[in-house]
């Protein structure tokens, strides 16, 4: 349970609560994240009755990218765009006045909401989230989904640097730990940089 004052000026942002990450028969099944809707649910009301804007973010990649391992790179083939496993969890509480943002999709390694970099080049470029945020006049950036140790940290890095007050809900979070810690440092590199977690 967390007690967390929503308003206009607090935005709820819900990382990547897609099948292919929090289905247990997902391409890259994060541990626990079938665990975590009760909880978002919960805060994706509690944040619509408040007036806070909620972002649902979706990894979406193109069926070829240097972000899967047969491509050269790290990742089992997930989240292709327009197909079931880059649907969103069945069961959250979405809403048609809910942002959707996508990352990823021009084939770049899609880890934070806010930005993404391309494979080749290195070149990081931006998302449309941060100017839908200063549009609405957001201030605080409240953080739930997967992975802890990928997109929740790098979303939430990025918040603090673009100046939000950042906060991460730790219940609501799971991490994929392809080494034993890794969540666990997330945590650590979030608090370090200034994030709460909560
Ligand atoms: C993610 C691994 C690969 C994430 C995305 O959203 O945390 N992790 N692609
Ligand atoms: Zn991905």
């Amino acid at each position: 349970m967390t007690d967390i004052d929503y308003g206009p000026r607090t935005a709820l942002l819900v990382v990547d609560l897609q099948e292919d990450f929090a289905s247990p028969n997902g391409s890259l099944y994060v541990p626990g994240g079938d665990e975590v809707l009760g909880i978002i649910n919960r805060e994706i009301l509690r944040a619509r009755k408040a007036g806070s804007p909620i972002i649902f973010t979706q990894d979406w990649h193109p069926p070829d990218t240097h972000h899967f391992a047969k491509d050269g790179g790290t990742w089992p083939v997930h989240c292709v765009r327009d197909t079931p496993g880059a649907e969103l969890i069945p069961g959250i509480e979405r809403d048609e006045t809910d942002t959707i943002t996508r990352k990823g999709v021009g084939g770049e390694d899609g880890y934070s909401a806010f930005s993404v970099r391309d494979t080749r080049t290195g070149a990081v470029s931006e998302t449309a989230l941060n100017g839908i945020l200063e549009h609405r006049r957001v201030l605080r950036v409240v953080i739930a989904g997967l992975a802890t140790d990928y997109c929740v940290k790098e979303s939430a890095l990025d918040a603090v640097r673009l100046g939000y007050e950042t906060i991460v809900i730790r219940a609501a979070v799971r991490a994929v730990d392809l080494q034993p810690g890794d969540g666990d440092r997330a945590f650590a590199a979030m608090a370090a940089a200034g994030v709460a977690i909560v």
